[in-house]
């Protein structure tokens, strides 16, 4: 595998490139005086693109490698490498499913608490020394208590959230293109029926074009003036426009989000309001998760080089003989 050639576009994690340098010939882009120069010397020879997911893969991009036979993705999320094209030409995707679940699960389920209980802005209020002069903090109007909960996405990581909700003994429902089997959730296969009968959305979907603000003015006027959105998926899904005005003109209670529509840029409109709960995308973001993510990268390249297959490639490059 020495001869084989893969090209980083931007950093990543140090196991990764450290791995990636000792079984391949690592040519990190980002390090280039002249990238476009590399990328002319190399792109005969480059075989596998190892990405991060902050740079766009898209078909132009991979149309300049003509041996490209692999892009490997870290991140469960692949919305920014264009997978239907590189099914369409021959190329394998993978990406980093199953190792995250449960640290994203506890993430949304911190994210839910903290946004439904203020618990962010109450620290806030402690540390300004304001218990001590003020009084307590004032009573939250939200509650977990005799509420229910909806999901958008009930993939792998929203199943482990509804799981975490059953402990909690907090309904949860369900939307997507499809229903589940084996699952004791209420299926909407429309959104704006759902957000009608619950009182939290919580937003796991996967990015792309089908998602694109999804969650949009009429699925927030649906939810309504004491609903509470969490987004833990992918910010493309919510239109963010539409969410900061539900929040400033009082159609929406609160907003809990580790995701944003362009990250790492957040608004400032929702940094000026106190009760909402942002997050740095930080869903996967500990060290034995991230480490584990960055391990899958690598075996799912040397699998792809040793046996001709990759061990978790994407749906729209499955597996072939
Ligand atoms: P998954 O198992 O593929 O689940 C995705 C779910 O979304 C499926 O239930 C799918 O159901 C649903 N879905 C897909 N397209 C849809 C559409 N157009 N409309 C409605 N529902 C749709 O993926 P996962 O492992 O749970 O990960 C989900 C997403 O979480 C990732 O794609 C990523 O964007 C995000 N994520 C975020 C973080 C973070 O740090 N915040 C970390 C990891 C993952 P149907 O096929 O039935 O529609
Ligand atoms: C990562 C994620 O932080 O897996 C995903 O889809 O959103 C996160 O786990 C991200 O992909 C790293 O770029």
């Amino acid at each position: 595998m020495r001869n084989t050639h893969v090209l980083m576009p931007g950093p990543m994690a140090r196991t990764i490139v450290e791995q990636l340098d000792a079984n391949f010939t690592l040519h990190k882009l980002w390090e280039a005086e002249d990238p476009d120069r590399l990328i002319a010397d190399n792109a005969e020879r480059i075989e596998a693109i190892a990405t991060g997911g902050h740079r766009s893969v898209d078909g132009p991009f991979m149309q300049r490698f003509p041996n490209l036979k692999i892009v490997a993705n870290f991140g469960v999320g692949y919305d920014t490498v264009d997978a239907a094209w590189a099914g369409q030409h021959g190329i394998y995707v993978s990406n980093t499913p199953d190792v995250l679940t449960e640290e994203v699960a506890d993430t949304a389920l911190g994210l839910l608490l903290m946004t439904v209980r203020q618990l962010s802005e109450s620290e806030r209020y402690l540390r300004a020394g304001r218990w001590e002069k003020e009084g307590a903090f004032a009573l939250t109007k939200a509650t977990l208590r005799n509420r229910t909960v909806g999901i958008v996405g009930l993939g792998r990581i929203g199943k482990a959230i509804a799981r975490r909700l059953d402990a909690f003994r907090v309904p949860v429902a369900y939307h997507g293109r499809s229903e589940q089997a084996g699952v004791p959730y209420r299926y909407y296969d429309d959104l704006k029926a759902m957000a009608s009968d619950v009182d939290i959305l919580l937003s796991v979907a996967p990015g792309g074009p089908s998602t694109h603000h999804m969650i949009s003015t009429e699925v927030l006027d649906a939810l309504g003036p004491d609903g509470i959105l969490v987004n833990v998926g992918r910010g493309s899904v919510v239109d963010e426009a539409a969410l900061i005005a539900a929040l400033k003109e009082g159609r929406l209670m609160s907003a809990g989000l580790d995701v944003f529509e362009n990250e790492p840029h957040v608004p400032a409109e929702l940094m000026a309001m106190e009760h909402v709960v942002l997050l740095p995308h930080v869903g996967s973001a500990s060290v034995h998760t991230r480490q584990q993510m960055g391990q899958l990268v690598v075996d799912n390249l040397k699998s792809y080089f040793e046996t001709g297959k990759p061990l978790t490639p994407v749906a729209e490059t499955p597996l072939r003989d």
